[in-house]
């Protein structure tokens, strides 16, 4: 039997709990109106797609047998890889204060999604990865062999500003994980949640932009109907997320593994889980913690309280949510964490005392966490 669902939060989550014979003991809380309004809530995230005519982006790629050879004005980005050929990588770089004056000025706002979209000029593929940059290099100066190469027609190379070494800082950030076929060719987005993140944390922050490496060619910013671009969504730090006004249609002919059910939490345009590592959700392990978070006091409600696991960066982040369309805090939150382990779940928001809890998280599942009663700090001071 298909039966099609489209419902709203709390709902949609009992319905799709039947069909996963781990959540046994899966309990909902009595959904709250606050009794107040939550004060200070920013406006939903802000998708934003900026280009490369407004961030004033630059690119070119390198070769490693023409080291000294700088291709800043070519009209593709070429890549290859060591087992390939030669190596060649692209680099590609936004000016850091651009990016924090999008949308008039997102320094100190949260980055729930960034992603570095190159459009391929090739049929022909890989894997890619990307890496930061560790020198800064000029659009018209940066070759194999220099950062910036005083002379890049000087067969010999004589370097103003050298490459640290290795070229890209440590392991990469991301590998290449999404393509569609746009007019222009295979669109590859690389994940630079993290180090978006960074260049937005301070109105100082200095940014080399990324290499990227693989096999391919891309088209580069002088190829002006497809450049490189970063997509970027983001909030303000204060943000709570809505309750999701609809979740995708489950069916329920079939057994579903909690992730297929629940990997709607972690799409970036809902803002619901953000800066978890790609890929780090195993289908067969991960599950969903579901809690509720209210005022010691008061049980009112808390929204915008943040939600991590101890000692596990990759799982990303969420919060406690408003109610759909309103600022009013409905408090609570859903999390997907890989399971068969035990975790410390930490809730933090700056105006109340930092609270933690230790769960065993089984596999494939749920775990409903008893309500979370958190105290504020003016009460503590009061
Ligand atoms: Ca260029």
């Amino acid at each position: 039997m298909n039966m099609n669902i489209r419902v709203v939060g709390v709902l949609a989550l009992a319905m799709c709990c039947a069909t996963v014979a781990s959540c046994e003991g899966f309990v909902f809380g009595e959904p709250r109106l606050a009794v107040g309004v939550t004060a200070d809530l920013g406006p939903p995230a802000v998708l934003t797609l900026a280009q490369f005519s407004t961030l004033q982006g630059i690119d070119t790629y390198i070769a490693q047998a023409a080291a000294n050879t700088n291709y800043g004005g070519a009209s593709t980005l070429n890549v290859a890889s060591p087992t390939i050929s030669p190596e060649m990588r692209a680099l590609v770089r936004f000016e850091p204060s651009q990016v924090r004056g999008l949308d008039g000025g997102i320094t100190g706002h949260i980055v729930l999604a960034a992603r570095l979209v190159l459009v391929s000029s090739s049929s022909t593929y890989n894997t890619f990865s990307v890496a930061r940059a560790n020198a800064a290099w000029t659009e018209t100066e940066a070759t194999w062999g220099c950062a910036r190469d005083s002379d890049p027609t000087d067969p010999y190379g004589v370097c103003s500003l050298a490459w640290g070494s290795p070229m890209a800082w440590g392991s990469p950030m991301s590998t290449y994980f999404a393509s569609t076929t746009a007019g222009g060719g295979t669109v590859v987005s690389l994940d630079v949640t993290a180090d978006v993140q960074a260049m937005v944390a301070t109105s100082t922050a200095t940014h080399n932009g990324w290499m990227v490496s693989g096999d391919g060619a891309f088209r580069s910013r002088e190829n002006a109907s497809y450049r490189p671009r970063l997509e970027l969504l983001h909030a303000p730090s204060n943000y709570a997320p809505e309750e999701p006004a609809s979740v995708p249609d489950l069916d329920r002919s079939t057994p579903t593994h909690t992730y297929d059910a629940m990997s709607w939490l972690l799409e970036p345009a809902r803002g619901l889980q953000w800066g978890f590592t790609p890929g780090v959700f195993e289908v067969d392990r991960a599950g969903v913690i579901r809690g509720h978070i209210v005022e010691r006091d008061s049980g009112d409600p808390v929204a915008g309280m943040e939600v991590s696991v101890l000692g596990h960066p990759e799982f990303g982040v969420t919060r406690t949510r408003v109610e759909n369309g309103t600022t009013d805090a409905s408090g609570y939150f859903e999390l997907m964490v890989n399971g068969g382990d035990t975790y410390t779940l930490t809730f933090s928001h700056p105006d109340y005392l930092t609270a933690q809890r230790q769960i065993v998280m089984p596999w494939n599942g749920w775990l409903a966490l008893p309500e979370v009663a958190v105290m504020e700090r003016a009460e503590l001071v009061g």
